[in-house]
């Protein structure tokens, strides 16, 4: 049987950690590099702090499989056993422009379901975490349970890319819901956003090409508080492929699916 509790132990303990290796990093060089364009970063400490998690999974759970984005874990394309799904740093940008608003996230997956999530505001020393079935918290405090949304009332996280003409959504779909929302932000960092709509900061989130380790410990959190995330046409995620993320309080997704999204079906 597997030990969640210990896992649990194991995580917090590591992510708190490895927070604190970022934050005397601030007073370091950090050496940036571009990946796939370049406004999409990586740093020195991004692929630190992936190694830092993989050695200590490796030493503590030889049998786990890792799929990490910056590549040093598994080649990982099947869900079976026990996956840790990690993002060493969501927000890279903030990280190094802003040095603020960016998260460590992991997701631990058994056969597919997931099990513990974890969204780490490093700054802010903030911990979103849940093991499913057993409750969401934000460090030692439960997070209620999400009530519904209505769209009148609700502020929606959305990058303003997606409301000028691109190459992912037709962005005319997008006006009506800004318009009538009461508002609207933006974090660049999509496990931030998740944590905020899990501690019920934000109503919604939409965003529309994130990997699987953007959004593998939002959806545990998300999930367990009542919350939807689906891809932006309403179908479920699938944990080894890039999407569409559409997350919200319960209700308003289906509002807001029905109302302003129903062309994407
Ligand atoms: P990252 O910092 O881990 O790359 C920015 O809007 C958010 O989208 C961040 O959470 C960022 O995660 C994520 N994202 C995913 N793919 C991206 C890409 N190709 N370029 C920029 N941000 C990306
Ligand atoms: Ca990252």
């Amino acid at each position: 049987m597997t030990n969640w509790t210990e896992i649990h132990e194991h995580v917090q303990h590591w992510i708190r950690e490895a927070g604190q290796r970022i934050k005397q990093s601030f007073s370091t060089t950090l050496h940036v590099q571009s990946k796939s364009n370049r406004n999409d970063l990586v740093t020195n400490i991004d692929r630190e702090t992936e190694q830092y998690f993989i050695q200590r999974i490796r030493d503590t759970y030889p049998t786990h499989t890792i799929l990490g984005e910056e590549g040093f874990g598994d080649d990982v394309n099947s869900l079976d056993g026990i996956v840790w799904i990690i993002d060493p740093i969501d927000g890279t940008m903030n990280f190094v422009h802003q040095q603020r608003n960016f998260a460590i996230s992991i997701g631990i997956y058994e056969d597919g379901k997931g099990k513990l999530g974890y969204i780490y505001d490093v700054v802010h020393e903030e911990l979103y975490w849940a093991q499913s079935g057993k409750g969401a918290f934000l460090n030692d405090q439960p997070l209620p349970p999400l009530e519904e949304g209505h769209v009148e009332d609700a502020v929606i996280a959305l990058n303003a890319t997606w409301v000028k003409p691109n190459k992912r959504i037709d962005h005319q779909l997008l006006i009506p819901l800004v318009q009538d929302v009461r508002g609207t932000r933006s974090y660049g960092s999509a496990a931030i956003e998740m944590a905020y709509v899990a501690a019920g900061r934000l109503d919604a989130y939409i965003t529309m090409r994130l990997s699987p380790w953007d959004f593998a410990a939002g959806k545990i959190i998300v999930e367990e508080l009542g919350g939807k995330m689906t891809k932006l046409n309403g179908e479920p995620l699938n944990l080894l492929e890039k999407s569409s993320v559409f997350v919200s309080k319960p209700g308003l997704h289906e509002k807001i699916l029905t109302k302003y999204l129903h062309a994407l079906k």
